[in-house]
Formats: C-alpha cells, structure tokens, sequence
C-alpha cells in the first residue's frame, strides 16, 4: 500500500512529461523527423523498421513484413523478442506504452547489446506514436499476446491481453496524421529500395513487403545470405567486371565494426555507397575518407613494388584509382555523429584511422594473393590517367570557344532576346520536329531553345574525354556556358532554368535519364542551384461537348472519368511532343502561367544517381522504374492553372 501510494506522484509527474514530450514532437515534428514532406513521412516507417532491424542485428529475428494498408496505414510486423510489457518500474506503467508514449524511452530499458541501426533522428517509436492519426500495437511475448491503441500519442485504451502465444514479436499498424503531414501517401518505391537495402546491409534477415491498396502489386521478399557482396553484386549485374569475385572484409578494431565490400567494373564510374549503423551516408564522411586514403596508398604502393609504376613517374590519383570502383563500406560504431546538410555525413574522427588501416591491410593482402586482379586494377587507374590528360586538353578547347562568347554559341541553339540569366530559360527538347514546335509556340523573350537529335551518350559507360568528343553533349555545354568539370562556373550559367522537355514515351524517358545522369555527374552544381527542371507535357487532351481539358498523368484522367462519367467523352492521348501544335505545347508545357515545372533537386540528384546505376544497366523496363523512382522525389513548383 505504502509503496502504490509513494509512486502515485511520480506517475502522474511523469505522465505530464508524457504529455508535454509529445506534444512538443507533434508542435514542432521537423526537430524530430526532418520535415513533413515525403521524406519525414517515410522517415516513420524507417524508424518503426529500424527497431525491427535491431532485434535482427541483437540476433533475436529472422522476419520483417511490412504492408501497405489498404486504408493508408502501414504495418511493420518481426518475430524479435517483442516489446516488454510488463510494468516498469519507475514510471508504473507497462513497458510497451513507455516506449511508445516517452521521448527517447527506447534505449532505457533495453535489454542489452547497443542500438546500432536507425539513428538518423535517433526519434524512437513514440515519435512515430505522437505523429499518428491512430496507432495500435500488438506484442506477442511472455506467452500472452497484449493489444494496446493509441490516438495521436494518448493510450484509449490500457494494455490489454487478447490471446496466448509461444512465440514472441511485435506489430505496429500506424495511420499517419493528416494533421501534420502534407501527404500521407506512401511511396511504394521509395520504401521498396530502402527495406531492400537494410535487407542487403542485415545479411540473412528476410524482409518482405506487400502493397494492399494496389492489388496487382506481388508481394516482395528482400533477403541476401550474402549480405554487402551480394549488395556489390547487384550493383554490377549488368556490367563487365575486372576481377570474379569482390574483396570482402568484416574486423572489428578499437569499438567499430568495418564491413566492406568492392569489386572493379570496366566502366569509368565510381560508386561508392557508405552507410553508418545502417543509415546511408550520402554525403560521406571519415570512415570514406579514410578507405580512399587507403586504397589510394595501397594500390601504388603495389603498382611501385611490382614495376607497374617507374621511379619517375608520379603516383595515381585516387580519382584515377576509383574509376570502374563498386563498393559498398558499412561500419558500426557507438556514437555515430551525422553532420552535414542532410545530416548524411559521419563526422567521428576517430574512424577514419580505424578504416584506413583495416582497409590498408586487407586491400593489400587481396592484392597479393590475387596478382592478376591486381594488374588489372593498376593497368585501369593508369588508363584512366592518361585519359584525364586528354580531356584537360579537351576541356581546354571548349573553353577557348568559350571565351569568344556569342559568336561561339552553337548553331542549333535559338537563343532567347534577354541576357539576364535570373530570366532566361532554356528548354533542352527531343528531336528537331519538336524543337520546331517549341520554336514557334516559345516566347522569344526569355524562352531558348536547343533541340537535341537521338540520344547523348550514356555517360556511365565513357570517359570524360570521349563525352567531350561527343557533338551534342558539347552543344549542350556551349549553351549553358558553365563549362565543365574543374571549370564548372555555376555563375557563367547563361540560363537560371534548364528545362528537360523529352517526348512521355520509353524514348523520352531514356533521354531524360541520359540528361540528368550527365548533369549528375558531371554538373551537379547546377542541380544544387536548383536551375534544372523537367517539363510536365499533358497525357490526355480530353473533350467534352464543348468543354476541352488536358490531363497529366493516368490518375487525373481516372479522377476526370470518374466525376463526369464516360459518356461522350473523347479522350486523346499524347505520346509525342510533336502531336502537339505550337500553341498547345505553349499553354500546356511552357507557358509560365499554366504550365507544371518539376524541380529537380540535389538530395533527389543524389537518390537519383544510385537509381541511375542500377537502371541504367537494367534491361527490364527501365522507364516504368526510372518513373516510379522519381515521381516523388522531385517537388512541386508551378501549379497547374
Ligand atoms: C525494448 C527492449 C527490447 C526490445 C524492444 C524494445 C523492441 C522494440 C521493437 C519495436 C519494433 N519491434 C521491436 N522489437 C523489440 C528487448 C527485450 C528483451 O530483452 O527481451
């Protein structure tokens, strides 16, 4: 008796801390989960499938399921220990509502073995709990099967046993608050492409996804026994490869863990996708910097001791190194420090020395027990040398055209009359049939045009120096008078809007890939800049009666059907832009009052490059993916008139 009432007023001091802790989340959600656009709203179901993740990593579970509601929840399910339940002592309460009613409750009662997944935001389930519409648990453990409901972060109801169970697990069925979040539509893809990395970075774990609301959607299963080799694999699928099998290596040294996985391709990219505690660090960070600088001094270290590199000459460029490279570097560590504009960069500086010297050592024991691989890789990074010589000179000659100005600008470019950049627009089009149509329909005030025939090399697949050989690609830099790689100046950009207009066919869709894969790669400032666009042309013009109407996408053109009914309703579909006539791809597509821009930005440039990566390799519908893939990751600008 004496103790239920010494506790009685901690509870209650607690539940207000309760309170005001989720309340601050739902007043403020951006502090927590970065924002309420897409990215935080798939931030949720990350967090919930990052604890699921941990039980997996704690070796307490071998299934993840996650289901797309058919009602626009979502449903994270794992056969891990289950959450707690009973009650906890301090706070008086089960276990399981803690968790998911207390900021940072997670990592209090667990029970052993660090958190090392999640932690981007490092929020918790109650985050996920207090940014709900509706969310229930479910936890099968100690035997019993226990229920429990919440509405906005408040319990509706307590802890409940509903059942017996001998297995253990948890599900959690959360309805995001449409209160908080601009959309809470579920990208199917982009949660697609993160569980299939948490299930290549968790080797063994089997994840499987399935979407209710799309019922031809099959369900997926994301599960590699070989977890980053099988990762690195992948990535190289459609491309030649330097040596069979991919350098692999798991130590752990001085409380991190170092798992890295790479392979040489014969192409003249490099790929490097590094990820701390599971979480991917796009912007780098020391545990890359410290495998560079180790690569970089054990390949010349080799390439001297075996002849391939004289005295006189000088030792290869790690960009030279690294060209063809495919690796995937994952470490784990305690205190991982995100720092950066996304918070994607791992700051811990003690890592890169860890990194530096695990790598330095493996990288350099591959390389003598596998001396033909080892050739091979020198013999590339000396190629890829000596091409980096030729495409200065090259470079160079566009630079001197450059520095004659107007005189130089290529002849298929129609230029626009004012010369104020912050004005000017340039739409890049497909095809000179097209190029002809925007030519009329533009305003010539602001409007340039340059029509760009078939398709531009795919950069994945050339050097720099033969990209530079290539007519249209050196067309297109005259244009946007920027120059290119170390010459790049964004404030030579003679246009502030680069504007993609590609036919809304498997052919246009290539070429805009073709485009952006290049700008990506070889102009990203730009896309930083936030100057490149893609064009929103209609699908349908749809009539009826009187009344004319164009569509952009398969669903307004269902929502359309649906509110008028098909009866006498024609409905014509664009597949090229050169159906059009120049007045309707004016008030359609380029006309600034009513036409729909996307703006490409550099987290999406970012995401992007990895999808281009895989895709462009990938001969299995490309576009359908290409599509999917992007269609939330570029924002919104100008609305539809
Ligand atoms: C706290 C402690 C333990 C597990 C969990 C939380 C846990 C949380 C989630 C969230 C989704 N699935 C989950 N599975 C487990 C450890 C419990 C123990 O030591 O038995």
């Amino acid at each position: 008796m004496e103790h239920t009432e010494q506790h009685q007023p901690a509870y209650d001091e607690t539940q207000i801390q309760v309170l005001e802790g989720l309340e601050a989340v739902r007043r403020r959600p951006g502090m927590y989960i970065g924002s309420t656009g897409p990215r935080g709203l798939h931030h949720l179901v990350f967090e919930v499938v990052d604890n699921s993740i941990d039980e997996a990593l704690a070796g307490a579970c071998t299934e993840i399921s996650v289901i797309l509601n058919e009602d626009g929840s979502v449903t994270v399910a794992d056969n891990g220990r289950g959450i707690p339940v009973k009650t906890h002592a301090k706070v008086g309460r089960p276990a399981v509502e803690v968790a998911l009613t207390m900021l940072h409750a997670g990592s209090k009662f667990g029970g052993g073995g660090y958190k090392v997944s999640g932690g981007l935001h490092g929020v918790g389930v109650s985050v996920v709990n207090a940014l709900s519409e509706w969310l229930t648990v479910q936890v099968k453990r100690d035997g019993g099967i226990f229920y429990q409901k919440y509405v906005r972060g408040t319990p509706v109801s307590e802890l409940k046993q509903i059942g017996t169970a001998e297995s253990t697990g948890t599900r959690i069925t959360f309805l995001p608050d449409r209160e908080i979040f601009e959309d809470i539509t579920f990208n199917y893809d982009t949660i697609a492409q993160r569980l299939r990395e948490l299930a290549f970075l968790t080797r063994g774990v089997k994840i499987t996804l399935k979407d209710q609301r799309d019922k031809t959607t099959p369900r997926v299963v994301y599960q590699y026994d070989g977890g980053i080799v099988a990762f690195v694999k992948h990535l190289n699928k459609n491309k030649d490869t330097l040596h069979p099998k991919p350098l692999y290596l798991c130590t752990r040294r001085d409380g991190c863990e170092v798992e890295m996985a790479m392979q040489y391709t014969q192409t003249y990219v490099e790929n490097i996708y590094s990820f701390a505690n599971t979480i991917r660090t796009h912007e780098g960070g020391t545990h890359e910097s410290g495998m560079k600088t180790a690569l970089t001094r054990a390949v010349n270290d080799y390439a001297r001791k075996n002849g391939l590199l004289k005295d006189n000459e000088p030792n290869l460029s790690g960009e030279d190194i690294r060209e063809g490279l495919t690796a995937v570097l994952h470490v784990k560590l305690e205190n991982p420090q995100f720092e950066g504009q996304t918070k994607t960069k791992l700051g811990n500086s003690e890592v890169a020395g860890i990194v530096n010297s695990v790598i330095g050592e493996e990288v350099s024991r591959f390389m003598e027990e596998n001396p033909s691989a080892a050739r091979k890789i020198v013999e590339k990074a000396i190629g890829a040398a000596r091409a980096r010589e030729a495409a200065r000179k090259a470079r160079e000659l566009t630079r001197r055209k450059n520095a004659l100005e107007v005189t130089s600008l290529p002849g298929k470019l129609t230029d626009c009359i004012v010369r104020d950049p912050a004005m000017a627009e340039l739409f890049i089009v497909e095809g000179d049939s097209a190029g002809g149509s925007a030519k009329q329909g533009r305003d010539r005030r602001f409007q340039a045009i340059l029509p760009l025939r078939g398709k531009i090399l795919n950069v994945e697949k050339a050097r720099l120096d033969k990209i530079l050989n290539h007519e249209e690609i050196r067309t297109l830099i005259t244009a946007l008078g920027t120059g290119i790689g170390d010459d790049f100046d964004l404030a030579k950009a003679r246009y502030h809007k680069v504007i993609i207009m590609t036919d809304a066919d498997v052919d246009g869709a290539h070429i805009r890939t073709l485009l952006l894969t290049f700008l990506f790669r070889y102009m990203p400032s730009l896309i930083e800049a936030g100057y490149v666009y893609i064009a929103q042309p209609p699908l349908f013009l749809v009539k009826k009666g009187k009344e004319e109407k164009y569509l952009y996408s398969d669903r307004e053109l269902e929502a359309y059907l649906e509110k008028t009914g098909r009866d006498g309703v024609a409905v014509q579909r664009y597949k090229g832009l050169g159906e059009m006539n120049p007045e309707q791809l004016w008030e359609t597509t380029m006309n600034p009052e009513t036409r729909t821009l996307l703006q490409v930005t550099i987290e999406d440039a970012v995401e992007a490059d990895s999808i281009f990566t895989v895709l462009m390799g990938d001969k299995v519908e490309p576009r359908r993916e290409f599509i999917q893939a992007h269609a939330h990751k570029v924002r919104f600008l100008d609305t539809v008139g």
